[in-house]
C-alpha cells in the first residue's frame, strides 16, 4: 500500500512510504521495481577458429579486421593482437608480473585495459602498445570487464552494478544496478557494447545478458550452453569469457579462458 504522493522514482528503486493497516508503519524503505521478463535466446554456431590454450582470457574486443584480447593471472596477464582466422597472436605487450590482467576496451587508436586487484588499469597505444598512462579506481575497487558506449566507458566489478567512468578523466560519473525479474544479476564479467545495449558474460556460467544501460534491466539471456564441449573444464580456469562483435559485419564472437576455440555464433530467439 504506497502513498503514490511520496515516492521518487529514480531508476528503477523507489523510497516510498509503507503503511500497514493506514498508518505509515516502515518509513522511506528501498523498494526495488523488477524488470519484465527477459527475452529468452539461444545460438547458432556460424564458425569455429583457433584459440592460444594459453591465453587466461579476460577481456576480447574486434577493431578492423583483428581481435584485441586480453589475458589475466599473475606472471602471464598480456595484451595481444590476434588474427581471426588463425588465433595467432600478431602483437603482443606484457602487463608485468605484479598485474592480473583483466578487461579491455578500445576508445580510437588507445586500448584500456584493467587489472583485477591492483586498482588500477591501463592505457596503450594501439599502434604501437606502448602503455602511455595508468589511472586509479574509484569506488569500484576490483576490474572484472569493460566496454566504451561511445561517450563514457562502462565498467563491472563482478557484482550486479555497471559503473560509468569518463573516457579521459576515467573518474565514475555514476552507476546503475543490475537486475533481471528475479532480482540481482551478480557476477558481471566481461562486457560489449552492441547497438545500445551493454552484452555481458556471468561468471561461471555459460549465459549472457543483455542490459539495458539506462535503467540496469536484463531484456535478454542467451543460453551458450552446450557451445564449448570440453568436459574437463575447471572452476576458476576455463570459464566463458569474452565476447566481441564486429560491427560492420556483425559478427559475433565469444571464447573462454584457455578455450582452444574461438566461436562466432549467431544469436537466435528461442
Ligand atoms: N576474475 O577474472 C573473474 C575477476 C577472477 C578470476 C580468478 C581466477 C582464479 C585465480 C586465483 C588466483 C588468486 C590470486
Ligand atoms: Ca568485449
Amino acid at each position: 500500500n504506497l502513498d503514490s504522493k511520496s515516492y521518487a522514482l529514480g531508476n528503477r528503486s523507489l523510497t516510498a512510504k509503507l503503511y500497514a493497516n493506514g498508518k505509515e508503519n516502515i518509513a522511506y524503505s528501498n523498494i526495488v521495481i523488477l524488470p519484465e521478463a527477459a527475452t529468452q535466446y539461444s545460438f547458432e554456431l556460424v564458425n569455429e577458429f583457433p584459440h592460444d590454450t594459453s591465453a587466461f582470457t579476460q577481456g576480447l574486443e574486434f577493431s578492423n579486421g583483428f581481435l584485441y584480447e586480453t589475458t589475466g593471472q599473475k606472471g602471464e596477464s598480456t595484451l595481444r593482437k590476434v588474427e581471426v582466422n588463425t588465433g595467432k597472436v600478431v602483437q603482443k605487450a606484457d602487463l608485468g608480473d605484479e598485474y592480473f590482467g583483466e578487461g579491455m576496451t578500445i576508445i580510437g587508436d588507445k586500448i584500456i585495459v584493467l587489472t583485477w586487484r591492483e586498482n588500477v588499469g591501463f592505457v596503450f597505444n594501439k599502434a604501437t602498445f606502448a602503455k602511455e598512462q595508468t589511472f586509479e579506481y574509484q569506488n569500484s575497487k576490483e576490474g572484472w570487464g569493460i566496454c566504451y558506449d561511445g561517450t563514457r566507458l562502462i565498467k563491472s566489478d563482478g557484482s550486479n552494478k555497471l559503473y560509468f567512468l569518463d573516457p579521459i578523466t576515467f573518474k565514475e560519473t555514476g552507476s546503475i544496478a543490475v537486475f533481471d525479474e528475479n532480482g540481482e544479476v551478480d557476477s558481471i564479467n566481461e562486457l560489449e557494447f552492441i547497438d545500445g545495449k551493454v552484452y555481458a558474460n556471468i561468471y561461471q556460467k555459460d549465459v549472457l545478458v543483455i542490459i539495458n544501460p539506462e535503467n540496469g534491466a536484463v531484456e535478454g539471456n542467451i543460453n551458450l550452453v552446450g557451445l564449448y564441449k570440453n568436459p574437463k573444464r575447471l572452476a576458476h580456469e576455463n570459464e566463458l569469457n569474452g565476447i566481441a562483435y564486429d560491427h560492420k559485419d556483425k559478427r559475433f564472437f565469444v571464447t573462454g579462458k584457455r578455450w582452444n576455440k574461438l566461436f562466432e555464433i549467431k544469436v537466435v530467439k528461442r
